[in-house]
């Protein structure tokens, strides 16, 4: 769901509340701080909107602008080595442009779908 200048979380898309924390930024190690965010992609492009609680407000207040976003192309997606993070099912992205993120949840199947559909993203993307 685009506008001209920015990207906005269409709260009728397919999103998952997944917990997020950046890594790196810029090259350039950061203090963790996991956050549970609404995660969309959209086309190669990884949205996060901060998580409000009970989710219900957040699906009455219409449209979220995304705490951040993060282009896939050129970038990688992995499965976190243990030494990243001691939480379970903890994907990693990397960007071309020097982000590290984890994106973790506690459900198996849902942190699948996303491995799945981050890979094929980037791979898709891979030339563009
Ligand atoms: O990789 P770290 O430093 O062990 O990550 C843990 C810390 O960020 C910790 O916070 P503080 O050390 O800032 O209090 C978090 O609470 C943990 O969740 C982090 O580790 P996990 O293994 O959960 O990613």
């Amino acid at each position: 769901f685009l506008t001209s200048h920015h990207f906005l979380i269409n709260p009728f898309c397919c999103c998952d509340l997944l917990n997020v924390t950046k890594i790196t930024e810029h090259g350039k190690k950061v203090r963790k701080n996991w956050t549970s965010s609404w995660t969309v992609l959209q086309g190669s492009t990884l949205l996060f909107a901060k998580g409000q609680g009970g989710g219900t407000s957040w699906f009455g207040g219409g449209q979220s602008k995304p705490e951040f976003t993060v282009d896939l192309r050129g970038g990688s997606v992995d499965w976190a080595s243990k030494d990243k993070s001691s939480k379970k099912h903890v994907i990693e992205v990397k960007t071309r442009q020097g982000t590290e993120l984890l994106i973790q949840s506690e459900n198996d199947v849902l942190i699948n779908d996303w491995y799945r559909a981050l890979q094929d993203t980037i791979s898709t993307h891979v030339r563009t």
